[in-house]
């Protein structure tokens, strides 16, 4: 399709096609950056963690919790930067260190929640931004910069990737995993194997402008990755689309299925029957299915992406992103819509 002046969207492409350089460096100031000693984390794992965050960076703060619960069994929470900042003595006073995560560094719900943490002095606060110099810093402890994983765009794609490889990667150092830390540097050549593919799915699916509402179902660290994938539609493409943990859609949400629905399941690996299951129902009730995960089969007359990266599940999550931002990108593009410029949007919200 001849892309007009209304469509330039190129700083939105670009930033999502380069975005493997930025889980590289990601892996690299992992390596550079020793968050914690080990009787440090042991009074940190005694309480709960907190993960806090605003729009794209809480749904990152719900994946990074649930992949430290199921990594590790600890207490982690996720929760908006605005609940932490409102609400502080709901949530501090049980935890043991917080985690906030911004991509500029300045929204003003993570900078009043980090200070209202501070003032409770309950813990260390790790800092994940890919803007340095930012006054997120000024109360952390330790603090994880990504400058490669600024963009131009308003609406975070490989800053988000970036920052989550970079969470899922201080998950494996608090929970002593060099073994997980190791395997991750694996995983910015598996998604680049992944790209072509992701790209073709979304240029079959993208302008699929038939299917009216989009739903995408994910459990455990999954599930938030599932929330940002909503966003993104949202956001690029200012479609209907609604995340849910996979097997909740049956208790109700099922009902909106037909010809006009597609279904994106981010398939995990350990619960596949029982999402192929719910996916495979979804189609026999009129609904389109992309399926995605490590190695996952096509459901009705849907597609399937499978990653065969042959690397350990808990490392795996970021690679579900490329697909599902170029899947709203796509749509943004087909609807004649410009994906740097999303409506009613600023990059950072101040208040
Ligand atoms: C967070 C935020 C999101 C929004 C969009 C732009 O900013 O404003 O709320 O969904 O992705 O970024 P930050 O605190 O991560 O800089």
């Amino acid at each position: 399709m001849e892309r007009t002046k209304t469509n330039s969207a190129e700083s939105t492409r670009r930033e999502i096609l380069s975005q493997t350089a930025v889980w590289a460096d990601a892996c690299r100031l992992l390596k550079q950056n020793n968050a914690f000693t080990d009787s440090e984390i042991q009074r940190i794992a005694a309480r709960q963690i907190l993960f806090a965050g605003c729009g794209s960076t809480y749904y990152l703060s719900l994946s990074a919790a649930a992949h430290l619960r199921a990594l590790t069994g600890w207490p982690a929470l996720a929760l908006p930067s605005s609940e932490l900042w409102l609400n502080t003595n709901s949530y501090a006073p049980a935890s043991s260190a917080l985690v906030a995560i911004s991509r500029s560094g300045t929204t003003t719900e993570t900078l009043q929640a980090i200070d209202a943490y501070h003032a409770c002095a309950r813990g260390p606060i790790v800092t994940i931004q890919c803007v340095p110099d930012t006054p997120m810093l000024k109360s952390a402890s330790s603090s994880f910069v990504l400058p490669s994983g600024a963009e131009q765009s308003v609406v975070q794609t490989r800053s988000f990737a970036g920052m989550l490889v970079t969470a899922v990667g201080l998950n494996f150092k608090w929970a002593r995993r060099d073994d997980l830390l190791h395997a991750l540097d694996q995983v910015p050549q598996s998604g680049a194997r992944l790209l072509d593919a992701a790209q073709s799915l979304a240029r079959d699916w993208g302008p699929r402008l038939d299917l009216d509402r989009i739903y995408f179902l994910g459990s455990g660290a999954r599930y938030g990755l599932a929330c940002e994938a909503s966003l993104k539609m949202k956001e690029m493409s200012l479609t209907n689309a609604e995340p849910f943990h996979s097997l909740e859609f049956r208790h109700g949400p099922k009902s909106m299925l037909g010809k006009g629905a597609l279904v994106v399941g981010l398939v995990s690996e350990h619960m596949q029957d029982q999402e192929c299951r719910l996916l495979a129902e979804c189609a026999a009730l009129g609904a389109q299915v992309v399926a995605l995960g490590e190695r996952v089969p096509t459901i009705g007359d849907g597609v399937a992406l499978s990653f065969e990266s042959n690397l350990p599940d808990p490392v795996r999550d970021v690679l579900y992103l490329p697909a599902l931002q170029l899947l709203a990108y796509e749509r943004a593009v087909a609807k004649g819509l410009d994906p740097d410029r999303p409506r009613h949007l600023d990059a950072v919200v101040t208040l």
